[in-house]
């Protein structure tokens, strides 16, 4: 008994927990970056500025850490309701970081959203003491509060009381650059966040991830885990599903469409040997229905078989996709549509 506390007083005395936040201007590689350190492939990836549109979470376990990754929607100036729904998703990742990994890429433009870069040059300034929430709700740490588990043997796990965000500026993309420029980036990012540590990566091609991975784990605050060990996300199956056909519309629709269309599973029903799954991909427009249903139902059917595969991959499970289109007028604008579609922080 005695022994037994010794060595849960020792695991989490050393045990390492906190958020990792990933945010940056659209495109830059923020979902590749998350996929990368977790190790799964969570985020929907597209060369489509706008891929993601919500705060997912990403956990990476081990015996002695675990990391709560955020994937969240490119930084923009919102248009209609929808952006600024996304906007919010950001912005909440910058008030509940332990590390955040702010990711610009080799053709970032630092003056796109300059009032998000300079949020995070104050948090950079202010490393060392702790940021506030400033009533901003946040998605993070907030939820994993409630959900922290106890550790068997030991009190309830108290949350561990974080010293600081640490800033870590990820200059993603290498491999499309040269050395020259690279370095002049580097010069040029150092003269803007002189506190933050520099990481040149390439997502992609997986060049420095294992060293960031490294890093991110020695600057996390000692603390017991905020959720189970043999948790990864913090979405359903149904999110995912729902992720990956939308990913295969952005892939296969040009202009407006992959930015009109929402999409939700209507029914999910586990058999032995299969998955049979209904979706509902809405629009806005009736003309955008005949766009996204093409001649003859081909344009609908190349998306379904594509999302099938990757939906099967996803589950480990043969799957039966079956894709209707609706019209859902102006859902982009409309605060209780959002809502439903799960946009909703509040
Ligand atoms: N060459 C190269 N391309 C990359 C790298 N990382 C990501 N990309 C590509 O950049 C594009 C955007 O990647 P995403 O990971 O979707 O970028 P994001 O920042 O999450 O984009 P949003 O969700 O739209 O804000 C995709 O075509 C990726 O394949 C990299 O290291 N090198
Ligand atoms: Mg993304």
């Amino acid at each position: 008994m005695v022994n037994d506390q010794i060595v849960n007083k020792q695991c989490s005395q050393t045990h390492r927990s906190g958020f990792v936040n990933i945010v940056g201007n659209p495109n830059v590689g923020k979902s590749t970056l998350m996929n990368a350190l977790v190790g799964e492939r969570l985020s929907i990836i597209t060369s489509k500025a706008q891929t993601t549109r919500h705060r997912i979470m990403g956990i990476v376990n081990g015996e002695d850490f675990q990391m709560v990754y955020s994937d969240t929607p490119g930084v923009l100036s919102p248009n209609y309701q929808l952006q600024r729904q996304m906007l919010e998703f950001s912005r909440s990742a910058l008030v509940d970081a332990d590390v955040l990994l702010y990711v610009t890429d080799v053709n970032d433009n630092p003056d796109r959203n300059a009032d998000f870069l300079t949020k995070v040059k104050r948090i950079c300034n202010q490393s060392g003491s702790p940021t506030s929430a400033n009533g901003v709700h946040s998605v993070g740490r907030a939820e994993a509060q409630r959900v922290s588990v106890p550790q068997s043997g030991t009190q309830p796990a108290a949350v561990a009381e974080r010293e600081g965000t640490r800033v870590f500026l990820i200059i993603n993309k290498i491999d499309l650059t040269t050395q020259e420029t690279l370095e002049n980036l580097v010069a040029f990012w150092h003269s803007q966040l002189p506190e933050a540590e520099i990481f040149p990566i390439s997502a992609q091609e997986r060049f420095g991830v294992s060293q960031l991975f490294d890093a991110i784990k020695e600057a996390l605050p000692v603390g017991p885990p905020f959720f189970p060990k043999d948790q990864l996300t913090d979405k359903s199956e149904r999110f995912f599903v729902n992720e990956i056909i939308r990913e295969k519309i952005l892939q296969n629709y040009d202009k407006e469409i992959p930015y009109s269309v929402e999409v939700e599973v209507e029914s999910f029903k586990e058999e032995d040997k299969l998955i049979r799954i209904d979706a509902v991909i809405y629009c806005e427009r009736d003309s955008q229905k005949g766009i996204l249903i093409g001649k003859g139902g081909s344009a609908l059917k190349r998306v379904g078989t594509q999302a099938r595969r990757d939906i099967e991959d996803f589950l480990q499970k043969q799957v039966f996709l079956q894709l209707y289109v609706k019209v859902d007028r102006d859902w982009r604008s409309s605060t209780s549509r959002l809502k439903h579609y799960g946009y909703d922080l509040s």
